[in-house]
């Protein structure tokens, strides 16, 4: 078990405006795999070719298989004590704000209720051509699904290459310049612009906790580096802070 310094908990305690930012590494204990781990889902097919808009046209049937078979697999998991950890410190801290990249919509079933979702989530469709949310059931069986303007109908995630949503992308980058703690959480910190927020929160004073199974680019410039399991971790903090 790892040993969390007694003064991360004190400064958990004084801190007046807390975020935490994760990426795939918080759902790899819910059996759901990362991006560029050895079990990586990029390994078997490539990012541009599933999560790109050019990618989505040239084959929109793998496209959205790769997403069924995801949905399919999010149905299947149950939020990790990482999630629950994380909805818990939103309860306990006054200011919390939970940034994520993920689309599982895992941490909205943890009980997370503050979370800004910069890539979008993976249960939500909406319309390539006019962004119209769609709520009927996919049946990839009976065709590609269509908007009633005749658009094709594509996961509501954002794929390389295209913006960030507005609202939630600026209240990320507010949040990590106001933050006096920032904690990354199971992130690779390649995909840009999330992988900036806690170069920014550091460069705005914040103390920034690293939490990840291995060192990532932001490691070094990190003020704590917590090496291990985000589902042991996390409970660990929130138990000390009890
Ligand atoms: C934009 C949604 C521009 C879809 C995702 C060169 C070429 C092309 C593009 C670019 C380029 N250079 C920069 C770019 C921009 C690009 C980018 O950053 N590319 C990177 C790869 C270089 N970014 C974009 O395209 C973004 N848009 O820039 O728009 C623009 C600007 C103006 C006007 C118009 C356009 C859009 C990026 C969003 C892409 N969508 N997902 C889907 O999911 O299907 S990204 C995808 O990667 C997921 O969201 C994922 O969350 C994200 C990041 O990966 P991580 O979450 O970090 O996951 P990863 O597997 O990498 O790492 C897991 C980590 O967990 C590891 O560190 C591991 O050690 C750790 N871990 C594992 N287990 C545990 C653990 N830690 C703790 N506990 C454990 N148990
Ligand atoms: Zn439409």
């Amino acid at each position: 078990m790892i040993n969390i310094p007694e003064q991360l908990i004190a400064r958990l305690k004084n801190a007046s405006k807390v975020v935490a930012s994760t990426g795939a590494g918080v759902s790899a204990e819910s059996g759901v795999p990362t991006f560029r781990g050895q079990d990586g889902i990029w390994n078997k097919m490539n990012p541009e070719e599933l999560a790109s808009v050019d990618g989505f046209m040239a084959n929109p049937q793998l496209v959205w298989e790769w997403y069924q078979y995801r949905r399919d697999l999010m149905d299947k998991v149950e939020p990790n004590p990482g999630h629950k950890a994380l909805a818990d410190l939103e309860k306990m801290v006054s200011d919390f704000t939970l940034i994520t990249q993920n689309v599982d919509n895992l941490h909205r079933r943890a009980g997370s209720s503050r979370i800004l979702e910069l890539h979008g989530n993976v249960t939500r469709n909406k319309c390539l051509a006019c962004d119209k949310p769609y709520a009927e059931e996919i049946r990839l069986d009976k065709g590609l699904p269509y908007c009633s303007c005749g658009g094709m109908i594509r996961p509501d995630v954002v794929w390389f290459g295209e913006m960030l949503p507005e609202r939630e992308i600026r209240a990320a980058f507010a949040a990590a310049e106001e933050a006096d703690l920032f904690f990354s959480i199971g992130t690779s910190t390649l995909v840009q612009p999330a992988a900036a927020l806690p170069f920014l929160a550091r460069r705005n004073g914040a103390y920034v906790v690293e939490i990840n199974i291995e060192p990532t680019g932001l490691t070094t410039i990190s003020d704590l580096f917590l090496q291990g399991k985000s589902g042991e971790i996390l409970p660990e903090i929130v138990r000390l802070l009890r």
